[in-house]
């Protein structure tokens, strides 16, 4: 139930809550999905950025704490400062019952060191690891540049 499409995220959030239900509140611990994956078409060959929302359905909370890509040797998590700066993190938070959105403007994914010029209907791949849950891989879907997701 971890490897998941955004197509199939309803049906898991649905069975998640029917889980945590029956196992009352001796289970706690966070239940991460992630949703909304897509890559930017980039303007230039060695440099893309990447978005997602992990869901945690859970009553625990979970850190981000690195991506792995098919398309890049090198994944940084990037967070976006008031004054429009770029820095790395560490890790990112997922709060317990939150969520984690990465988006243009907030926190982003860096890829580096690019294999190839993703284009718009390719897909990438993600490889995303957490402290405590098992990893999730995603297929994003790569948009025209100024694709800006509904929320
Ligand atoms: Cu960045």
């Amino acid at each position: 139930m971890r490897r998941l499409a955004a197509g199939s995220a309803v049906l898991v959030l649905v069975t998640a809550g029917a889980a945590c239900a029956s196992h009352n509140a001796g289970r706690d611990g966070p239940r991460l999905a992630v949703t909304g994956a897509y890559v930017p078409e980039p303007p230039m060959a060695d440099m893309a950025a990447g978005y997602f929302t992990v869901v945690n359905t859970g009553t625990g909370a979970d850190r981000l704490t690195g991506v792995t890509s098919d398309i890049a040797t090198d994944v940084s998590l990037h967070t976006t400062t008031a004054n429009g700066a770029m820095s790395a993190v560490k890790a990112m938070a997922v709060p317990a019952h939150g969520r984690l959105v990465l988006r243009t403007g907030g926190h982003h994914l860096m890829l580096m060191g690019l294999r190839r010029k993703p284009k718009t209907g390719d897909t990438v791949t993600f490889t995303l690891r957490f402290a405590t849950s098992s990893p999730i891989t995603v297929r994003a879907p790569v948009r025209p540049a100024t694709y800006r997701p509904e929320r």
